[in-house]
């Protein structure tokens, strides 16, 4: 019988550039949430919030864990412990567990895949009843030494609770005194849509959130803002795009201005945005401050390899007219594809300054996720992983050989662009043009840039040591020799993710549409891989 469950989030290892702020994920509280609705006793650890507590643990009947890469490492160990002291089931879900599921199971009980809005209520009630497991759609477990996958479910249609903030143990609202004693702002999350209708190689959204996007009841999403204004008026809609289906975003930000919370908000926006006057006039009415873009490359080839279905002029367009509408904006570049050299990306970093983004991120792509296509091949070819840790897998780590420049290269300069994008001078440009709200961001950012740094700075010499000897004076992979070396040690690719894909015969979770080409990142007119993937089984 199934009372007490506890819910935990585990931060990743290294600070990321939220380790100033205090916010509460939206996945696992909701679930918490969902689970409280249908009748059980539920706790919620964030830790960055308050960390587990043991004796809530020993207490309950169920632990529900969630995890992006980077803190699986530290969920694995806290359900071996879980495990071995006190034999209470174990639940992991979120995208590494959805991904990975085979390292998961050997540590936890179930893994729920995907959306787990309706599977965890199903889990929970039937292991309540002693029922079997095999019949609930959307999981793994062992049974005994073979992995079970049970049918995929699909995403829910309506999703219209949003997540209990009460449940999460020692969170309230921030006073000043709490700001100045933590060193951290609040932030809040909400949700009005999930999914996404495009399909970039290297993005999980589509596998992750399979049913496609789906808008969420706007007066829900309203008394889901109302809600949460107690804890603050800073807010990030996590929706992976917020703009798509006009229309109903229109009718939304509508509302919340007939609201008037006096949130600031921010967004993640595709950069079709600027084509719609209307659209950008109700989000500035509405509170809308920044706008979260995902730019990926300045390269035509390099956005054509990622699906991005966007130009460089495009792009520009959206960044003027943006900043007209006075919005920061926030630019995200995906970099490492087998068409960026070290010189396009020091001109994307001379770019992000001269359009005077006030935030970029350069995330290394993360290549591993299996995905169904061409024989199971993770998006950049297994040989090409470079896997040291969980911890390490957290979007900020070089965690591939890119085929024009060494790891350590690409490493050094994602540092350098931080350094350069971060530091005195660009806060002392934004002061000159009168730029106040850039220079404060770039300051914050400054202020939480000096311990991400560190953690990258560690990594370095590990890549020196495992690049060493694979590169051309000219900076080209050598591919031949990398594979003769991992076939020799495989001690650093990515053993997790090739023993996922052959332990269950196929992804975990399954694309809607089927997509041939651009897998591996390299623009379509040249789809095969300089060597073929298959004839080099991990
Ligand atoms: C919004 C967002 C952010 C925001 C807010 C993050 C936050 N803390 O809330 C910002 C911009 C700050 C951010 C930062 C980062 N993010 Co982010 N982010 C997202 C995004 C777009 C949406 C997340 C979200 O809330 N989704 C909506 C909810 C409903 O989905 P969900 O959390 O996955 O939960 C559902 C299921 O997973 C499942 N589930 C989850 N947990 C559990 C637990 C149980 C027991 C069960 C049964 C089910 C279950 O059910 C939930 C409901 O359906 C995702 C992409 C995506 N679409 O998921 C990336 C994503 C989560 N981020 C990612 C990364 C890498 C990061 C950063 C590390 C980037 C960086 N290098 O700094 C940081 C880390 C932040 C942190 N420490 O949490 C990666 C994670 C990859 C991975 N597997 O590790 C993702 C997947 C994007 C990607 N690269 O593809 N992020
Ligand atoms: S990167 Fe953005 S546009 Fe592309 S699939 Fe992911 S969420 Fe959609």
């Amino acid at each position: 019988m199934i009372r007490k469950i506890v819910c935990i989030q585990m931060n990743g290892e290294f600070p990321d550039f939220t380790h100033r702020l205090v916010m509460p994920d939206y996945g696992l509280p909701l679930i918490g949430t969902l689970l409280a609705k249908a009748g059980y006793d539920v706790r919620v650890f964030i830790e960055h919030v308050q960390p587990p507590s043991w004796d809530a643990i020993r207490e309950s009947d169920l632990v529900c864990f969630s995890t992006l890469n980077a803190g699986a490492d530290k969920v694995y160990k806290l359900a071996d412990r879980i495990r071995a002291e006190l034999g209470i089931p174990t639940v992991l879900g979120g995208t590494n567990a959805s991904y990975y599921p085979e390292p998961a199971l050997e540590h936890c009980d179930y893994v729920v895949f995907g959306e787990g809005d309706e599977t965890i209520i199903e889990l929970v009630r039937t292991l309540s009843a002693a029922g079997d497991p095999a019949g609930v759609s959307g999981i793994a477990f062992r049974d005994g030494k073979r992995t079970r996958r049970t049918p995929t479910r699909p995403g829910p249609e309506r999703f219209d609770t949003g997540p209990d903030f009460r449940l999460i143990e020692g969170y309230r609202r921030m006073t000043m005194l709490d700001m100045l004693r933590q060193r951290r702002r609040p932030l809040l999350t909400a949700q009005s849509s999930r999914g996404c209708q495009f399909k970039c190689t290297f993005c999980i959204v589509n596998t992750m959130f399979p049913t496609g996007y789906r808008k969420r009841d706007i007066e829900s999403v309203i008394a889901d803002l109302r809600d949460k204004r107690r804890y603050g008026s800073n807010l990030m809609f996590v929706d992976n795009d917020f703009t798509m289906k006009r229309k109903a975003t229109k009718q939304l930000l509508r509302r919340i201005i007939e609201e008037k919370f006096g949130y600031k908000f921010v967004v993640f926006a595709r950069t079709e945005i600027a084509r719609d006057k209307e659209l950008l006039d109700l989000m500035r009415e509405a509170g809308v401050t920044c706008v979260y873009q995902g730019y990926e490359s300045i390269r035509a080839d390099t956005l054509d390899a990622y699906d991005k279905h966007q130009t460089l002029a495009q792009i520009e367009t959206a960044i003027s007219t943006l900043h007209g509408y006075g919005f920061q904006i926030l630019g995200s570049f995906v970099v490492g594809a087998d068409t960026d050299t070290l010189d396009s990306l020091r001109e994307t970093l001379e770019f992000v300054r001269r359009q005077k983004l006030t935030y970029a991120y350069f995330f290394p792509i993360w290549g591993h996720y299996p995905e169904q296509m061409n024989g199971y091949r993770t998006i950049v070819p297994w040989y090409r992983s470079i896997f040291h840790s969980w911890k390490y897998s957290d979007g900020n780590f070089v965690t591939h050989y890119p085929l024009h420049m060494s790891p350590s290269r690409l490493q050094q300069l994602v540092i350098d662009a931080y350094d350069e994008l971060y530091g005195p001078a660009e806060i002392v440009r934004a002061v000159t043009r009168n730029d106040l709200p850039s220079a404060r961001g770039k300051f914050l950012h400054w202020y939480s840039w000096h311990r991400v740094r560190k953690g990258m700075v560690e990594y370095l010499p590990f890549l020196r040591e495992v690049e060493r000897d694979l590169y051309d004076e000219d900076g080209t992979l050598r591919e031949k020799a990398l594979v003769q070396r991992v076939s020799e040690d495989p001690r650093w690719s990515f053993s997790e993710g090739n023993r996922t894909v052959e332990a269950l015969g196929l992804t975990p979770l399954e694309l809607p549409v089927p997509r041939s080409r651009n897998i591996t990142c390299v623009p379509p007119k040249s789809d095969a891989t300089p060597l073929d993937a298959a004839s080099v089984q991990p």
